[in-house]
C-alpha cells in the first residue's frame, strides 16, 4: 500500500463530492429533517485563524453524522458582511466596502472549502446583496406599519470615535463595544424598534429552549423582569416625585428620596432648589460616569441633597428630604427611588455617608425547629435582648447553663418599656452573672423575630431579639442573687459553639453571622416593624396593601430597552421610509423594494448625526409615493445586527423573489435543529433573532414561536501562548498552513480532541502529532484487513459495538472529544488483534467518517464500495453484545453530591474527570472557581474540591 498522502487524497475527495452535488439539501417531506446552523461569519480582512474553524468542524460532524442517520440534512454557509469593519476599512483605503467583502469572501471560502466541509453552497446567502436586504427592508416595513418601528428624540449612545449612535446592547461596560470610547449620551433623531413589546414572551419562552443555562441566564438578566410600585411621594409645595420600587413593603422605612442627576424634575422645579449650582455642578460631573461605575456596590457615594425642596412619605407623613445621586438611574423605573437604607444596601453606603436616618422595619422571622409553636396554644409576643460579653483575654463568651430545662443562652431577658437595649443588657448580665464592668461594643443591626413553645410557661411566644455585644472589662463580679443561682450557672464558650446546634435559641445562627461585620442590612423579607398598622404583619403578604394605602399602582418593569435601530453609517441597509414635507413618514412601498444602498465617493461619516448618504442629492430627493409631492429619504442605515436577525430562514428558500420563504419549505426546515456560536452573542444576536422571530410568527410568515431549538456554544480555541488569538498579539495560526502541512483529517480531528466542545483550550502544535498518527494508524490498518476466515474475537466485537453506541451518543451531545478518545481505544484494539475482519473495519471507518471525511472515504472505496462512505448508513449496535457497558459516576462537590452521569467502563480517568469538569451542572456548583483538587474514584465518583 502506498504512503497516505493527504494534500492528494483531500483535493480529490472535496471535487469528487461537489461533482457529485450529495451535499445539496432539498425538501423531502418522507424524510425526517435536520437544520444544523453555524452562526454565519463576518467576513474579515485578515481571514480566518484556527479558533474560527472548530464550530464549523462540530456541525460538519454533526450533520454528516444525521445525514448517515437517514435524514435530511440542511447545513448552509453565507456572510453577514454589512457593518463597520468594511466600512473603516473602506475609508483607510479607499476602497468600496462591496469589493472588500467581495475579496474577503472569496478568502474565506477557500479556507473554509481546504477543510472539507459539507455546505450546500448552492444555499450560500450574504446579507449585503440587495436580493437578500430588500426582505430585511420588507421586515422592516411590516414592523413599521404595525407600531414597532418609531421615531425618537431621547438621548441614546453616541460613540465620539465610531461617530454613530448605538444600542445599549452594543455597549461592554458603558463603552463602545467596537473601539472601546466611552459613550457619550446624545440627544438625536433616531428609529427604534419596541422590543420591549416582547420583553415577557422572550423571558417565559426561554423555559422550553434546550440551550446552556448561562446563556438563559443572562438573557433573563438582560430583560430583567421586576414586579413592583410606582408610588407618588408629594413634595410639601405640591409637586410630586413618583417612584419605582420593588420593595413597597419597606416604605415606612423611606427616610429620603433619590432622583436620578438628569431627572426632569430638577429643570422643572430649578427655581425653588436653593443650591442650584451645586446641584448643575453635580449633574456635569455624572456626565462622564458609565452606568456600571454609578450603580456598584461599594463604590463610593456621591450625591447632592436638593436644598428647599421636602418630600413627605405617604405612609407616615413624615417630611423626608429629597437629594440627587447618580446612583440612581434614569433609564429604569422612574428614575426615582424612595430609599430604605435599612434594607438596601446602596442606600445605606449613601445613609451613612450622609449621615441620613436609618430605620429599620422588616425583621427576619425564624420558626425554632426543635420547639415549634403548637398549634392552639396562646400566643404572647415579647420584646427580648441577648447580651454577649466576649472575653478579650480568653477569646471565649459568656453563656449560661440552666440545668432544669438542659439549655445554654447567652445571658437575656425582657425589655422594659422605655429601656434601652444596652442597659437592659447590661441589667440582665448583672442579674444573672455578677460581672458589672463591660465595655459596650456595638447592638447588633436587626432584630429577629422568632416562633417557638415555651414549655416552661406552656404557650407560645413571638420574640423580638435584639443583640447587644460587649467586652469583659475584668472579672470583677458581685454577688448573684440565690434564686438566682439555683436556676442557672455561668459557663464560657468558644466562638464556634454561637450556633443554634449548640445553643437554645434559633437567634444564634444570626448573631454569629452578624457578629464580626460592622454592619448587614437584612434585604430578605419578614415580618415588619415600625409600620404602623401593618406592623407584625408578613412583608410579603402586605405589599399590595401598602401600595393601595399610599394610592400607588403595583406595575412590572423591565431592564430591556427599545432597540435603537438607527446607524449614522454608510455600510448597512437603507432603512426604507421617506419624510414628506406634506404627508410626514411614508413607507417606500414594497414593490419598490430593496431600496439600494448608492455608491457615494466619500464613506466617513459625518459626525453630524447624519449618515454619508444624506450627501448624496440625486438619491435623497424622491417624490412622495402617496402625494407625489416633494419627500426625501430616511438617510440612516440599520445596525449591523439587523441582517442576523433572520438569515436562517433565508437559506431554506435562498432564491425565492416573491417571499422571504416559501411557507410550504418553511414548514419542513424550522426551526433550527441545532444552532452552534460563541456566547458573546447571548444578549444581542440571539435577543433580536428571537424578538424578529416572534415579530414574523405574528404576521404569519414562519410557523414556530422560536428560531433556534438547541443551542451550544463553541469554547474559544486561545493562541499558544494562553492569550486569545490576535493579529495584535502576533500568535495567530492560520489553518491553510495545518492543513497544508498535516491535511484537514488531522486538523478537525485535532481540534475536537484538544477538550470538551463547549470549553476553551490553548492552541498546541506539538500536539497535532497524536492526531496525525491516529490517522495514519487507520491507514495502515487497512492492510490487515481479511474478507473472510477472520477468527471470532470477542473482546474486540464487545468493544466495537460499545463504540457505535458512544460515539453516536457523543456526537449527538456535541461530546466529540470522548468520541474521538473511543475511537482511538477501538483503532489501538485493532491493531493488537492478529487479524481485522472487513466489515469491522468498515464501522470503524463509518464511525470516523464524520471528523475524518476525506481519509475514510478513500480507504472506503479502496475496499471496493462504489459509493461515498457519506452516502452509507450509520452502523447500529446490538444491545445484547455489550455487557454492562457502562457505569454511574456521581459528582461531588466540596464533598457535596450535585450531579451524576453515565460513561463506558472503560473510560479512562481523564476522560471520566472531563466529563465531570464540563457537566452543566457542575459548572453552575464551580462558579467560576477554579478546582483545587479532582478526585477520581474508579467506577463511582468524581469529587471536585474548590476551597
Ligand atoms: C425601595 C427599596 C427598599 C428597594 C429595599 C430595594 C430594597 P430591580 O430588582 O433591579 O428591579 N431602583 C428603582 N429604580 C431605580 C433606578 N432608576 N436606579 C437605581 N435604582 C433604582 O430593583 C428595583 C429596586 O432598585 C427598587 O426597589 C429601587 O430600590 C431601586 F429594601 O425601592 B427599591
Ligand atoms: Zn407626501
Amino acid at each position: 500500500m502506498k504512503e497516505y498522502d493527504h494534500t492528494e487524497i483531500e483535493k480529490k475527495w472535496q471535487k469528487h463530492w461537489s461533482k457529485k452535488g450529495i451535499y445539496t439539501s432539498k425538501e423531502n417531506p418522507k424524510e425526517p429533517k435536520s437544520y444544523v446552523l453555524d452562526m454565519f461569519p463576518y467576513p474579515s480582512g485578515e481571514g480566518l485563524h484556527v479558533g474560527h474553524p472548530k464550530g464549523y468542524i462540530a456541525t460538519d460532524i454533526y450533520s454528516r453524522f444525521k445525514k448517515m442517520s437517514g435524514h435530511n440534512v440542511l447545513h448552509p454557509m453565507g456572510w453577514d458582511a454589512f457593518g463597520l469593519p468594511a466600512e473603516n476599512y473602506a475609508i483607510k483605503t479607499k476602497t468600496h466596502p462591496r469589493d472588500a467583502v467581495g475579496k474577503n469572501i472569496a478568502r474565506y471560502k477557500e479556507q473554509l472549502s481546504g477543510i472539507g466541509f459539507n455546505y450546500d453552497w448552492k444555499r450560500e446567502i450574504n446579507t449585503t446583496d440587495p436580493g437578500y436586504y430588500k426582505w430585511t427592508q420588507w421586515i422592516f416595513l411590516q414592523m413599521y406599519k404595525k407600531g414597532l418601528a418609531f421615531q425618537s428624540n431621547d438621548p441614546i449612545n453616541w460613540c465620539p470615535s465610531c461617530q454613530t449612535g448605538l444600542a445599549n446592547e452594543d455597549l461592554d461596560d458603558g463603552k463602545c463595544e467596537r473601539c472601546g470610547s466611552v459613550v457619550e449620551k446624545r440627544p438625536m433623531r433616531q428609529w427604534v424598534l419596541r422590543i420591549t413589546e416582547y420583553a415577557d414572551r422572550l423571558l417565559t419562552d426561554l423555559g422550553n429552549l434546550n440551550w446552556p443555562e448561562s446563556i438563559k441566564e443572562s438573557q433573563r438578566n438582560w430583560i430583567g423582569k421586576s414586579e413592583g410600585a410606582e408610588i407618588s411621594f408629594k413634595t410639601k409645595d405640591s409637586s410630586e416625585i413618583r417612584v419605582f420600587t420593588t420593595r413597597p413593603d419597606t416604605i415606612f422605612g423611606a427616610t429620603y428620596l433619590v432622583l436620578s442627576p438628569e431627572h426632569e424634575f430638577i429643570q422643572k422645579n430649578e427655581r425653588k432648589i436653593s443650591n442650584i449650582t451645586e446641584v448643575i455642578q453635580y449633574v456635569e460631573k455624572t456626565k462622564n460616569k458609565t452606568e456600571i461605575e454609578r450603580t456598584a456596590v461599594g463604590k463610593e457615594k456621591t450625591g447632592v441633597q436638593l436644598k428647599g425642596i421636602t418630600a413627605i412619605n405617604p405612609a407616615n407623613n413624615e417630611e423626608i428630604p429629597v437629594w440627587i445621586a447618580d446612583y440612581v438611574l434614569t433609564s429604569y423605573g422612574t428614575g426615582a427611588i424612595m430609599a430604605v437604607p435599612a434594607h438596601d444596601e446602596r442606600d445605606f453606603e449613601f445613609a451613612k455617608k450622609f449621615d441620613l436616618p436609618i430605620r429599620e422595619v422588616v425583621v427576619p422571622n425564624i420558626i425554632d425547629q426543635r420547639n415549634p409553636p403548637v398549634a392552639g396554644k396562646k400566643s404572647v409576643e415579647r420584646r427580648n435582648i441577648h447580651a454577649i460579653v466576649r472575653d478579650p483575654k480568653t477569646g471565649k463568651y459568656l453563656a449560661i447553663k440552666w440545668p432544669k430545662f438542659n439549655w445554654i443562652t447567652f445571658p437575656m431577658g425582657g425589655v422594659e418599656v422605655g429601656e434601652s437595649p444596652e442597659v437592659a443588657a447590661r441589667r440582665e448580665v448583672l442579674e444573672e452573672t455578677g460581672f458589672k464592668n463591660l465595655k459596650f461594643v456595638k447592638v447588633i443591626d436587626g432584630q429577629v423575630r422568632a416562633e417557638y413553645f415555651a414549655t416552661h410557661k406552656d404557650e407560645n411566644r413571638v420574640a423580638y431579639t435584639t443583640a447587644v455585644v460587649f467586652e469583659l472589662e475584668n472579672h470583677e463580679q458581685a454577688e448573684i442573687d440565690e434564686k438566682e443561682k439555683a436556676q442557672h450557672e455561668v459557663t464560657w464558650i468558644e466562638e464556634k459553639q454561637i450556633n443554634y446546634e449548640y445553643m437554645t435559641h434559633a437567634e444564634a445562627n444570626f448573631w454569629r453571622d452578624r457578629l464580626p461585620q460592622k454592619f448587614s442590612q437584612y434585604t430578605g423579607v419578614g415580618f415588619l416593624v415600625n409600620s404602623g398598622e401593618f406592623s407584625g404583619k408578613e412583608s410579603e403578604q402586605v405589599k399590595k396593601a401598602i401600595v393601595d394605602s399610599v394610592g400607588g399602582k403595583m406595575v412590572t418593569k423591565y431592564k430591556l430597552r427599545d432597540w435603537v435601530f438607527s446607524r449614522q453609517r454608510y455600510w448597512g441597509e437603507p432603512i426604507p421610509l421617506i419624510h414628506c414635507e406634506k404627508c410626514g413618514v411614508v413607507p417606500v412601498p414594497e414593490k419598490d423594494l430593496p431600496v439600494k444602498l448608492p455608491d457615494v465617493k466619500n464613506y466617513a461619516p459625518t459626525g453630524t448625526g447624519e449618515s454619508p448618504l444624506a450627501a448624496i442629492e440625486k438619491w435623497v430627493h424622491v417624490k412622495c409615493p402617496t402625494c407625489k409631492g416633494k419627500a426625501k429619504r430616511e438617510t440612516n442605515t440599520m445596525p449591523q445586527w439587523a441582517g442576523s436577525c433572520w438569515y436562517y430562514l433565508r437559506y431554506m428558500d435562498p432564491k425565492n423573489k416573491k417571499a422571504l420563504v416559501d411557507p410550504k419549505k418553511e414548514k419542513y426546515w424550522a426551526p433550527v435543529d441545532v444552532y452552534v456560536g460563541g456566547a458573546e452573542h447571548a444578549t444581542r444576536h440571539l435577543i433580536y433573532a428571537r424578538f424578529w422571530h416572534k415579530f414574523l410568527f405574528d404576521i404569519g410568515v414562519v410557523s414556530t414561536i422560536e428560531p433556534f431549538t438547541r443551542l451550544y456554544n463553541v469554547g474559544l480555541i486561545l493562541a499558544e501562548d494562553g492569550r486569545k488569538m490576535s493579529k495584535r498579539y502576533g500568535n495567530v495560526i492560520n489553518p491553510d498552513d495545518i492543513v497544508a502541512t498535516y491535511g484537514a483529517d488531522t486538523f478537525r480531528i485535532y481540534e475536537m480532541f484538544m477538550g470538551p466542545f463547549t470549553q476553551a483550550s490553548a492552541w498546541d502544535t506539538k500536539s497535532i502529532m497524536g492526531s496525525r498518527r491516529f490517522i495514519e494508524r487507520i491507514w495502515r490498518l487497512a492492510e490487515k484487513v481479511k474478507a473472510e476466515g477472520v477468527q471470532p474475537n470477542k473482546k474486540l466485537e464487545t468493544l466495537l459495538h460499545a463504540t457505535i453506541k458512544k460515539v453516536s451518543a457523543d456526537i449527538e451531545t456535541f461530546s466529540f472529544n470522548t468520541a474521538v478518545s473511543s475511537l482511538m481505544i477501538l483503532s489501538r484494539e485493532f491493531e493488537d488483534a492478529s487479524e481485522v475482519a472487513v466489515n469491522d473495519f468498515k464501522i470503524l471507518l463509518q464511525l470516523l467518517a464524520p471528523f475524518a471525511p476525506h481519509v475514510t472515504d478513500e480507504l472506503w472505496t479502496s475496499l471496493g464500495n462504489k459509493k461515498t462512505i457519506h452516502e452509507s448508513m450509520w452502523p447500529t449496535f446490538d444491545p445484547a453484545k455489550i455487557v454492562s457497558d457502562t457505569v454511574k459516576i456521581v459528582v461531588q462537590v466540596n464533598g457535596k453530591v450535585r450531579d451524576e452521569f453515565e460513561i463506558g467502563v472503560s473510560a479512562e480517568e481523564n476522560e471520566v474527570k472531563e466529563r465531570a469538569l464540563s457537566r452543566e451542572n457542575v459548572i453552575k456548583w464551580l462558579n467560576g472557581a477554579v478546582p483545587k483538587r479532582v478526585i477520581y474514584v474508579k467506577g463511582k465518583l468524581v469529587n471536585i474540591v474548590i476551597e
